[in-house]
């Protein structure tokens, strides 16, 4: 005991101004400090990272090592001769330890996809009557994608066929994506044309979802795939898995259960926690969870239920990519990104925190147990070993009552808070609930392609390219100050950004997320088109499966005509500035395969084989049209993807265009010729 408390009285406390850009993060970590409370910022100052590890050359893979190979002093002169026990090179190490990378993101995305299309099929059987299917549009339009009938003919006559029938059959289809024998994913078809030329020439089209992650898992145990090209292509393969299969199911099929999103406002940041309400903050990833929770507060008998412990009423809020979902579908106020998770709970208001799968600090256990607040965990494939921990299995059978008896045990806890509370005030107002088909009606033509209005601005010059901004945040760069550098410095430069997952929050918390934001932050040119058609330049697309929106975004501008023929045409680029998931270098993985130059920020995992590194960063683009780069510095970021942007535009023949910025009919006449 007296060993443990030295031990505590040692740590080094991290500079909450150091810590982030964002002031109510600041006055929270200084208040976790007050109340000797660690959180994640602390624990970073006082655990470095392995440098090996970091640089991807470490293979723990068996029981001979961990074989650790670093890079000689001054770097490789002549031939590298690194090698493990077994031989494995570090270019081997390195593009095994990458997919494996890939493999858990995808795994992650795409068993969170499988878990919606369990509830779809059972609401499809009617097996759930807690949840039903909210969007017939989307799920017409998913089943055509899946190659489902939607119409049948009856008597020499077509009909429309009956939505139970097809809800029913879009179901098994899409079920079988993870797992058919034969065959390759259906979706891959929604790509354009020529990318999936691509994919069948390099041979990286994926079979199903599940058996490309599996196969990672084969071909980097010992002894198996040598050759990291070979590792590489694997890699892709199941990175495309993910994006145009495991996520992009997941999108699709809680639109079709939860709803489409479409622009709303909101709020965000700690802020939107209130003092005299019960304070449930959702933090996870599934909107099966998140949905039925929404209902249950609407249920004016817990309202009722919450006012006579003496609250004024029920205040729900999200984390992480939960807030995400709720946003976009219900404007429910955002509470913080990954890295606010334990601030939330450090604010003493905090009557439950109720989690699912992913990204969740098994220490909000341990602050949860210095306040009342209690901790609700509802997953079966995620419970925390902490014995103040609440399990309430989350069953799609009896979603309302599981979601009904969370939030009891919240309003039962508001009376055991203690008196000191403190919220942050800072809260930013936002629009979220962006989208495929939203971006069409704000930017579509009348009477031409669906995305006419937004190519022609590109082609025109006043829009200089699209920037997809996503991913997390992570404690070793200064919360946010990487995301929020890049995306105004993309826009004033009259990048359009979509964002999502923990970039969407930070931007929401800056104010960027406002359609207000664009003459503050925006070159003349982006400007003029936000305020006329009035949408933010910054516009929020969603949770991390959700990047799948933007490649389908990316697919109609290709479509809607003037820019190419494939995603790899456009002036466009990724980024994930503050990255630190295996989900990120999925995600990283098929946006590149998909065609996009895509720049990560604080660090990248190959770096220690620097063979590997280079066929990442420039020779995968001869197979996909899209590479990797990696660029700590926030505006050197920006610009390397400014100047990406800027090439696709010179090849385009369009680059002339956004000299002149405003054109006349005569300057248009001209381009078109
Ligand atoms: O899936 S951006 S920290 S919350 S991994 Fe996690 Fe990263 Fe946030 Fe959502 Ni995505």
């Amino acid at each position: 005991m007296a060993e443990e408390k030295k031990a505590e009285k040692a740590m080094k406390l991290a500079d909450p101004i150091k810590s982030s850009i964002d002031k109510a993060t600041q006055q929270m970590i200084a208040r976790a400090q007050e109340l000797g409370i660690d959180t994640v910022w602390d624990r970073a100052e006082n655990m470095k990272p392995c440098a090996i590890g970091m640089q991807g050359i470490c293979c723990k893979n068996c029981a001979m090592g961990p074989c650790r190979l670093p890079l000689p002093k001054g770097g490789i002169q002549g031939k590298d001769t690194r090698k493990g026990l077994c031989g494995a090179t570090a270019n081997t190490i390195a593009a095994r330890n990458f997919i494996r990378m890939v493999a858990g993101g995808a795994a992650a995305h795409s068993d969170h996809g499988r878990s919606v299309a369990e509830v779809f099929r059972a609401v499809a059987r009617k097996e759930s009557h807690d949840y039903e299917i909210k969007d017939t549009i989307k799920l017409k339009a998913v089943a055509e994608a899946l190659g489902v009938a939607t119409t049948v003919e009856v008597d020499g006559e077509v009909k429309d066929r009956d939505m139970d029938e097809i809800a029913l059959e879009t179901a098994e289809v899409a079920f079988a994506e993870w797992g058919k024998p034969e065959g390759e994913l259906l979706y891959l078809k929604r790509a354009p044309e020529a990318l999936y030329e691509k994919w069948k020439k390099a041979g990286v089209r994926p079979r199903n979802i599940d058996r490309e992650i599996v196969e990672i898992m084969h071909r980097t145990h010992i002894g198996v795939d040598m050759d990291y090209k070979n590792l590489a292509k694997q890699g892709v393969r199941a990175a495309i898995a993910d994006g145009w299969g495991g996520s992009m199911l997941a999108t699709d099929l809680q639109d079709i259960l939860f709803g489409t999103p479409y622009p709303m406002q909101s709020e965000a940041n700690l802020g939107v926690m209130k003092a005299d309400h019960v304070n449930v903050v959702i933090h996870g990833h599934e909107p099966v969870l998140s949905e039925m929770i929404i209902v249950a507060a609407q249920d004016q008998e817990m309202i009722d239920y919450a006012k006579s412990k003496g609250a004024k009423g029920i205040q729900l809020s999200g984390m992480c990519c939960t807030a995400n979902e709720m946003l976009q579908r219900h404007g429910v106020p955002v509470a913080g990104t990954f890295l606010q998770q334990e601030l939330a709970i450090i604010t003493g208001a905090c009557d439950a925190m109720v989690v699912d799968i992913q990204c969740i600090f098994q220490n909000v256990a341990n602050v949860a147990e210095c306040f009342h607040t209690k901790l609700i965990t509802t997953h079966p494939i995620a419970r925390m070993e902490q014995e103040s921990t609440l399990h309430i299995e989350f069953d799609e059978h009896h979603a309302l009552e599981d979601a009904k008896r969370i939030l009891k045990i919240a309003i039962d806890n508001f009376e055991n808070r203690a008196t000191e509370i403190m919220i942050p005030s800072q809260k930013c107002t936002q629009i979220g609930g962006f989208g495929v088909e939203s971006i069409e009606y704000h930017l579509g033509g009348t009477y031409r392609g669906s995305y006419y209005t937004l190519n022609d601005n590109i082609i025109n010059g006043r829009i200089r390219g699209i920037a997809g901004v996503v991913g997390c945040n992570n404690a070793r760069t200064r919360h946010n100050e990487g995301h929020i550098a890049i995306v105004k410095e993309l826009i004033k430069n009259d990048v359009i950004v979509l964002t999502t997952g923990c970039n969407a929050i930070a931007c929401g918390m800056a104010g960027l997320l406002t359609p207000e934001s664009a003459s503050v932050y925006c070159g003349p040119g982006l400007a003029e088109v936000c305020e006329t058609v009035g949408i933010p330049p910054v516009l929020h697309v969603g949770s991390c499966v959700d990047n799948s929106r933007i490649l389908l975004a990316a697919t109609e501008v290709v479509k809607a005509g003037g820019l190419g023929n494939d995603i790899s045409d456009l002036p466009a680029a990724g980024s994930a500035p503050e990255w630190m998931s295996e989900k990120a270098i999925s995600i990283g993985q098929y946006f590149v395969a998909s065609g996009v130059y895509t720049v990560f920020g604080y660090t990248f995992p190959t770096s220690g084989a620097p063979v590997f590194e280079n066929y990442l960063f420039h020779e995968m683009e001869k197979l996909y049209g899209g590479m990797w780069d990696f660029e700590a510095d926030p505006i050197k970021h920006a610009h390397k993807m400014i100047a990406h942007i800027d090439k696709k535009r010179k090849a385009l023949g369009i680059d002339k265009a956004r000299e002149r910025v405003l054109m006349d009919m005569a300057d248009r006449q001209a381009l078109e010729a």
